[in-house]
């Protein structure tokens, strides 16, 4: 058996998580992410039989019965995964209909999964229905995205344009724009629920007031498409206050549209 600390996914994740931190998303123990993995990927480096603890999931997720994930600790801070892996992050699969979460490797301390464990495989059940190969979702505290949630209309169409608006690549990276929900308890099914069902027509959720999900085949994929929006939001909290001279038209958007071959949300450009 290889050693798991040589795996490309938990090096990634290591690598990912740190840079994370470093781009100011996840101070303490904000944020989380959960990635999946196959049983051939995973049955390299640890003896998928051995089930080291089994822990309640909270909820049942049926259609990821069977599925292995990486994800982040409860608690856990992105800035410590790189120097203790085993305790920050847990590899599980999920068993008995999705109920339960058989730990296979990791949470050394006797840690578990992340608070947000039901928004994130209820994230994952949706996009793989919408997406087969959708892989990762990533949860984080983006600080100029967050601030825009207190400064613009959380209408989803109104705040899916002024993003697009804000930078030329936008609408070419995440054409299906961003949803929206309005504050909610984290941490809960509901929010779960919620988050879930935004997936559907969307791979990035917005928290009013707290932060966002991205969703990707990949780590990568999910991280530039956050790091894109909050370039965006970044460009709009430098402009909002001033005279707006020159914007990104309809028109245009539509020429972006024809030249990379993506279609923007239905209804969203006249
Ligand atoms: O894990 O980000 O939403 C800390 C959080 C909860
Ligand atoms: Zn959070």
């Amino acid at each position: 058996m290889k050693d798991i600390l040589t795996a490309p996914f938990l090096i990634e994740m290591i690598r990912t998580t740190a840079n994370m931190y470093a781009h100011g998303w996840d101070e303490r123990n904000g944020g989380n992410i959960s990635l999946m993995l196959s049983e051939s990927e995973v049955s390299e480096y640890i003896d998928v039989n051995r089930v080291l603890r089994t822990i309640p999931a909270g909820f049942k997720a049926p259609s990821l019965e069977g599925k292995y994930f990486l994800v982040t600790g409860t608690g856990k801070y992105f800035k410590n995964v790189q120097y203790a892996p085993d305790v920050n992050l847990g590899l599980l699969r999920l068993a008995d209909g999705g109920s339960n979460a058989q730990l296979l490797w990791g949470f050394a301390d006797g840690g578990t999964f992340t608070s947000e464990f039901p928004a994130h495989m209820m994230s994952h059940a949706a996009r793989l229905t919408v997406n087969p190969s959708n892989r990762v979702i990533m949860h984080c505290h983006p600080t100029n995205l967050l601030a825009m949630t207190y400064v613009h209309s959380l209408d989803e169409k109104a705040f899916t344009r002024t993003l697009w608006q804000m930078c030329t690549e936008c609408i070419i990276v995440f054409p299906d724009g961003v949803n929206v929900l309005e504050w909610l308890l984290c941490g809960t099914n509901e929010i779960g629920e919620a988050t879930a069902e935004k997936m559907k027509t969307s791979r990035l959720v917005v928290w009013a007031q707290h932060g966002l999900y991205g969703a990707g085949a990949d780590l990568d994929e999910a991280f530039g498409l956050i790091e894109t929006a909050e370039k965006a939001a970044e460009i709009y909290l430098k402009i909002a206050h001033l005279p707006l001279v020159n914007t990104i038209t309809d028109e245009q958007m539509h020429l972006l549209e024809g030249r990379y071959g993506v279609k923007a949300r239905e209804g969203y450009l006249a």
